[in-house]
């Protein structure tokens, strides 16, 4: 009996494609080129199930046009801003995600940011690389602590809490604000600021942890950023759509904002060149879950939703 036929849109880690080649009739991209729609559809012709990244745009207009042969898209992210999830349910396309696969893995790169940007990471490294590291001074390259700062936490789900049992261990207090209040239990101490105005007047840190959506585009915008503290930092772990890029490289070449550690960028991975010319930004390409143990497990959580769907059960992880 023939198997069913899964297309895997990206190039993904040897022990995920193994699998997918194990147990399906597997579309695999080796040369890792990004499709365009109409070559997406072309490669589902026929296919059971999808297993995409947040590369491929799953507009209403493109499940309008896929094969009716397709049950399930799983992606390969937590985030799913890229999938029009109605329009999927109302054609009975199946999606799901990888929730929690990433979790560890991107609260540790939220701390790598943090430290970047509150230590001076970037110019650091460019001091000693160029050879320009001429020798100890008792004020070379002066950063600023952690201890008695307030870390602010935009978004209190899985990867919120984790940077927040993080911080704590660094010894910064933790403030949120998020859709719903956390369990006293699940607090831990953390102040819950109704507002993100509230939040955003106590975080000499701020970090990004919420999901894009239209409610959350351009959150951290003019008047946002005026709220944050003199000499503030912003960390972005999430989506670089949630920032005003303009506004926030205003802030950090006037010298209203410190310093910022940001992993995701708006058009990445275009991202606004003036970034890159600022000494007091700490910039990374999008590293949030790029760990080995982390990529395996959502590739292989990715796979568990097409197992189900295709053996007749609900997904895992629905959306
Ligand atoms: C993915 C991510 O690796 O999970 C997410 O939402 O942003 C990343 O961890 C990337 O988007 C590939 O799909």
């Amino acid at each position: 009996m023939a198997r069913p036929v899964v297309l895997v849109t990206r190039k993904l880690p040897p022990a995920v494609e193994a699998r997918a080649t194990r147990d399906y009739d597997a579309r695999l991209n080796p040369d890792d080129r990004i499709y365009t729609a109409d070559a997406l559809l072309a490669a589902a012709a026929g296919a059971d199930a999808m297993l995409i990244c947040t590369s491929e745009k799953i507009t209403a207009d493109l499940v309008s046009r896929l094969p009716a042969s397709i049950k399930a898209i799983s992606t390969f992210s937590v985030g799913y801003e890229h999938i029009d999830v109605a329009a999927c349910r109302a054609r009975g396309i199946v999606v799901a995600n990888t929730p929690g696969a990433m979790t560890e893995a991107t609260a540790n790169i939220a701390m790598l940011l943090m430290l970047g940007a509150a230590r001076r990471g970037y110019e650091a490294q460019q001091m000693v690389r160029r050879g320009e590291w001429t020798g100890w001074t008792s004020t070379m390259l002066l950063g600023v602590d952690f201890s008695g700062k307030r870390l602010g936490i935009f978004g209190m789900g899985r990867i919120g809490q984790a940077v927040a049992q993080r911080a704590r261990g660094f010894g910064l207090t933790i403030h949120y604000h998020n859709r719903r209040r956390l369990p006293a239990g699940e607090e831990q101490g953390a102040v819950f600021h109704a507002s993100l105005d509230s939040l955003l007047a106590v975080s000499d840190i701020l970090s990004i942890n919420a999901p894009s959506s239209p409610e959350t585009r351009h959150i951290l915008n003019t008047a946002a950023i005026a709220r944050l503290p003199d000499g503030a930092i912003v960390v972005n772990t999430a989506r670089g759509d949630m920032i005003e890029d303009a506004t926030l490289i205003a802030a950090l070449t006037t010298g209203k904002l410190r310093a910022a550690g940001l992993d995701v960028f708006a058009g990445e991975p275009n991202l606004n060149p003036a970034y890159l010319a600022l000494p007091n930004t700490y910039l990374l390409p999008h590293l949030g879950s790029a760990t080995i143990e982390t990529r395996d497990r959502m590739g292989f959580m990715a796979l568990d939703n097409i197992d189900a769907v295709l053996a007749g059960r609900p997904a895992p992880y629905p959306l």
